[in-house]
């Protein structure tokens, strides 16, 4: 077992039996010009961790670590969304509208595609979830079942939201859950700070978080 130097206490792990979670790192999350700026987000926060997340996943290849990458998104009919997702609130932008890329949160729109930086591999899983989980609505569960997978180490945006409901379903499967601190954002700095306290509160109710070098150290 290697172990991580993480908050609250160490994390201890096997690479054999891990997989990383890069959730949502879609262009219209992340880059200038899409639906998260066309909301009026400061989407600089989020491209700022895109060199980590890049770099956590060349970690995670060099070191054998099943990898799986999510997008958020929808059938072009939009039979996969809920009404109240997409009738909530009074955004200028409605899933399914076209936006400055495409059609937002619709699958195979080019607002939809994971960043170039880091886009998945041959041979790297690629969840579509129409959910904020990646548990939700989508193979997951059983993919990491049938590759004998006890502990996820999670990355992506946002932190509040996409990110932290999937450790939560995660944990309450019984996965063991560290959030790589450095690779995950939101739009706004409390919640990432309230989230990261969240998970580690009460002796770790969600999981473990650490930064990047942390894992590194332990893996290298
Ligand atoms: C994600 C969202 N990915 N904030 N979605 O967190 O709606």
């Amino acid at each position: 077992m290697i172990e991580v130097a993480a908050a609250p206490f160490p994390y201890p792990f096997d690479p054999a039996t891990t997989a990383l979670i890069v959730i949502d790192m879609q262009r219209d999350f992340v880059e200038p010009g899409g639906f998260g700026a066309a909301l009026g987000n400061d989407v600089e926060r989020l491209t700022a961790i895109v060199p980590t997340v890049a770099a956590l996943l060349a970690l995670a290849r060099r070191h054998g670590l099943t990898i799986v990458h999510t997008r958020e998104s929808h059938d072009a009919s939009l039979a996969d969304c809920p009404p109240a997702k997409l009738t909530r609130g009074a955004p200028s932008l409605r899933i399914g509208d076209v936006g400055p890329m495409g059609r937002i949160l619709v699958r195979g729109e080019p607002g939809n595609a994971i960043l170039d930086a880091v886009a998945p591999l041959d041979g790297e899983i690629v969840l579509d979830k129409p959910g904020k989980g990646a548990f939700y609505a989508t193979a997951l569960g059983d993919i990491l079942r049938l590759k004998g997978i006890t502990h996820l180490i999670f990355a992506g945006v946002t932190t509040e939201v996409c990110v932290q409901t999937t450790m939560r379903e995660a944990n309450d499967r019984g996965y063991d859950c560290l959030l790589i601190e450095d690779a995950t954002e939101s739009y706004f700095p409390a919640f990432k700070a309230a989230t990261l306290d969240m998970i580690r509160a009460q002796g770790g109710i969600v999981g473990w978080t650490a930064p990047l070098a942390a894992l590194a150290a332990a893996l290298e």
